[in-house]
């Protein structure tokens, strides 16, 4: 199948992702290539598509299905990496960007987990790991990592579905980006893809005092919202983690944050309620639209800053 008779605005199996990740990458040698980043704790590869227009650059990450039942965001990062590499070299934004930076996309962080929601259980939301001394499964890899780890919002019950797990890091899967991050060593933008309730937020989450340069954040990520609700009227809360939700310690951005990105951003996208986590597939497209508004917003204020 080529990647152009794909369909956007249909949810897809994990094969049929990893596919397509194939066809985008065959389609656009020299600028797209697939990088294995580790495997999951079920053994699937954990494959990123890496943008670039030639060596190695500094460079913006996005990753999107941390949470297996959260499918706009997985079918939303697809969409974003078809665009990336469909308008290089006509789009002008996306131009200049990879004239100077490179871009990492992980569509599927959880594969085991999403696999699980597709099969098995449509709520599924963490990772598919055996837990030592307890009879349910899994981790929340959003508390998993090592910013607060423990602490204020997250649970030590493994039966709940916000379980920190056994230590900062024990996801497999968590550890992989981590390793990734560290040995790059020039990631400028860190973005990570939930849903829903339509929100982008930054850091802090394990606590609820202000970060560095917070209102630099807070500018671009209100910049990011207009941009984004311009295009079908999307209405976006926007703030730190802490104040426009609730306090929850070891997620992903906390971390990154800590590493020195000092545009770590998280979003919530569509709806904010009404279909929640079974979001029609008819809404894939316009949301992946809209949100590729804010992403670039934070990409460009990242390249001139
Ligand atoms: N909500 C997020 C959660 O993990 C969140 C909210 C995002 C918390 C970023 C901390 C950091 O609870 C969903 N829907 O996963
Ligand atoms: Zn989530």
């Amino acid at each position: 199948e080529r990647s152009g008779n794909f369909n956007f605005a249909a949810y897809h199996t994990l094969e049929e992702i990893s596919q397509e990740m194939d066809n985008i990458v065959a389609e656009h040698p020299g600028l797209v290539t697939k990088v294995n980043i580790g495997q999951s704790f079920e053994k699937r590869p954990m494959n990123v598509l890496k943008f670039s227009t030639g060596g190695d650059k500094p460079a913006i990450w996005l990753d999107a299905g941390i949470h297996a039942r959260e499918w706009v965001t997985q079918a939303t990062a697809l969409w974003t990496a078809n665009k990336i590499a469909s308008d290089y070299g006509s789009d002008p934004s996306i131009t200049s960007i990879l004239d100077t930076m490179d871009i990492f996309l992980l569509p599927v962080t959880n594969p085991d987990g999403y696999v699980f929601s597709q099969t098995k259980n449509r709520m599924w939301r963490k990772t598919r790991s055996k837990v030592s001394g307890s009879v349910c499964v899994g981790v929340d890899p959003n508390r998993n990592w090592d910013a607060g780890f423990g602490g204020p919002g997250a649970s030590n019950n493994p039966c709940s579905d916000s379980y920190h797990g056994p230590r900062a890091n024990s996801e497999v899967e968590v550890k992989s980006i981590v390793d990734f991050i560290k040995s790059h060593g020039r990631i400028k933008a860190f973005i990570t893809l939930h849903s829903y309730s339509q929100l982008l937020m930054f850091p802090y989450g394990y606590t609820c005092a202000k970060s560095d340069n917070f209102d630099e954040l807070n500018e671009v990520a209100q910049k990011a919202a207009r941009s984004l609700t311009g295009l079908h009227g999307t209405k976006y809360k926007v703030g730190a983690i802490c104040s426009v939700i609730y306090q929850a310690s070891g997620s992903t951005i906390d971390w990154t944050y800590s590493q020195g990105i000092k545009y770590s951003f998280t979003f919530e996208l569509r709806d904010t309620g009404r279909y929640g986590f079974l979001l029609p597939a008819s809404q894939i497209i316009p949301t992946a639209q809209e949100t590729w508004l804010a992403l670039r917003t934070i990409m460009e204020h990242t390249l001139n800053h």
